[in-house]
């Protein structure tokens, strides 16, 4: 690290002391822009970054709620309005009991480069509850969705910020936090993404994220004149990214041999297949069960439960050529680096947000195979919420082939640009300096047109 990083981390650390994750989304940021900086230094004196780390606005407030039994919770909600220069804010909206400022805050500073590097004029923010909707019934989950929006609601709006879904949140939670605002405010907008179809949602939302990560590692692999078909995949999670990420993997003839939920892990060698996604899709959005299960239903596979006091995570110990993790950050450290180098992995496709930890990208950088950060890989659910916006404005809904085409679009122009980028910055091939670049100059030209704000 440079002397000016090494200060500049210091100066963050001591503002933001307890708040691990987002120190670690901003460490890994800062090593790329150096780059930059050093070649452009009116950034710095106009402190770009210095003001990209300080969010716009963070709103923080209670969240009560009454459960079956007529018992009261106490949560606290969140919404972090992290930086606007290039559109309204956007980002997803996280409920899950591990929520804490500093991940909201981690979240919401990836999403500014994120929605930077899809092209569309989105802002970056975030926002969620450590509300844990396991073990709710729908009638707990709707009345703790309208009370987050009794709240929220004063805050958001089609041109100023517009959430979505993330972990914990998906066309469920985001049908009662729609039904409330427009109950509060008598408007029907485009408020929230990942709307139902029948009420302004767009074809392809839901699959998009994991669509767009498949897509990615297409085009990361055609620099390399080779396609997913015949490769075997790890992919971790079995949520709404994880799904259609194996979905796609189908269609294009790879073989996804792998799931995981907060408990353990299934290892299919024989392949999930078309049936077998079927499954896990009716398991995890319908009966909302653990994947253990699927160890039960298919005996080809085996299912190890997660042991949090391992030094490695077995799922990414196993021989294959591609992997996608996509449950949640810090999935992927050092040594789970090594083992899937040691296995022969050529791509790494982060459908989560910050699934691998610093040392652990490094072991990738090192073995110079194909290595996407999140904030380029998952990129398509933002990018196809933007769309979902443009209908919205437009009133007119696009065909599935349509929205599939622009989001395909999306990503090969994504990759693009981390790759020119990278080669400009004198670093061919390395997908991190590519995409945080690539992120970061659009909204810091943005912020030196607009002024000191
Ligand atoms: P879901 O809630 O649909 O699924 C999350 C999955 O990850 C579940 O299988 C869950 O297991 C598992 N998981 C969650 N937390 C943990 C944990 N602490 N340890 C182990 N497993 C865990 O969320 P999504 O699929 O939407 O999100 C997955 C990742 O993708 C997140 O990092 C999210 O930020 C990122 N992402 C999501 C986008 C979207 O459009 N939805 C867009 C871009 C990125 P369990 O079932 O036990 O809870
Ligand atoms: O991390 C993410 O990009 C998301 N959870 C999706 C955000 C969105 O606004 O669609």
């Amino acid at each position: 690290m440079s002397d000016h990083a090494k200060s500049f981390m210091a100066y963050v650390k001591s503002r933001n002391p307890g708040e691990p994750e987002f120190l670690q989304a901003v460490q890994e940021v800062v090593d790329s822009l150096t780059l930059v900086l050093d070649r452009y230094p009116e950034y710095r004196s106009a402190k770009i970054l210095e003001r990209m780390v300080e969010p716009e606005r963070v709103i923080m407030f209670r969240v009560p709620w009454v459960d079956d039994q007529g018992h009261v919770h106490v949560n606290r909600g969140y919404r972090i309005e992290m930086n606007s220069a290039i559109g309204p804010y956007k980002g997803g909206l996280r409920f899950h009991p591990s929520v804490t400022l500093s991940i909201l805050k981690f979240l919401a500073f990836e999403q500014v480069f994120k929605n930077s590097l899809t092209s569309l004029p989105m802002g970056g923010g975030k926002g969620g509850s450590d509300f844990d909707p396991k073990g709710k019934s729908d009638n707990e989950v709707m009345r703790f969705c309208q009370s987050f929006m009794s709240e929220l609601f004063r805050h958001i709006g089609p041109d100023t910020d517009v959430p979505a879904g993330d972990i914990g949140v998906g066309g469920r939670e985001i049908g009662y936090l729609f039904g409330q605002y427009k109950r509060l405010r008598n408007e029907f907008t485009g408020v929230l993404t990942g709307k139902g179809l029948n009420w302004g949602g767009s074809l392809i939302r839901p699959e998009a994220t994991g669509y767009g990560c498949v897509y990615f590692a297409a085009e990361m692999l055609a620099t390399r004149g080779q396609t997913l078909a015949g490769k075997t995949c790890l992919v971790s999670g079995s949520g709404n990214v994880a799904q259609y990420t194996v979905e796609k993997l189908i269609q294009l003839g790879a073989k996804p041999v792998t799931l995981s939920d907060s408990t353990g892990y299934i290892y299919d060698p024989a392949g999930i297949d078309r049936k077998k996604l079927d499954f896990v899709m009716e398991l995890k959005n319908v009966r909302r069960g653990r994947i253990a299960e699927y160890a039960e239903e298919f005996r080809s596979a085996t299912y190890t439960p997660l042991d949090l006091n391992a030094d490695a995570n077995p799922l990414w110990n196993h021989k294959a050529d591609c992997a996608f993790p996509s449950a949640t950050q810090n999935e992927i450290n050092r040594k789970d680096a090594e083992n899937l180098v040691k296995n022969g992995i050529t791509v790494v496709a982060e459908g989560a947000n910050m699934p691998t930890t610093i040392d652990g990208v490094q072991v990738l950088l090192d073995a110079r195979i194909l290595y996407a950060p999140g904030k380029a890989a998952n990129a398509g659910g933002v990018a196809t919420s933007g769309l979902e916006m443009a209908q919205n404005s437009m009133r007119l809904p696009w065909t599935r082939e349509e929205v599939d085409e622009r989001l395909r679009l999306i990503m090969k122009n994504i990759h693009k640009t981390c790759v020119d980028v990278a080669e400009r910055f004198g670093t061919p091939g390395n997908y991190v300096h590519g995409a945080n670049i690539g992120g970061f100059l659009k909204v810091a030209d943005a912020m030196m047109d607009q002024g000191v704000v």
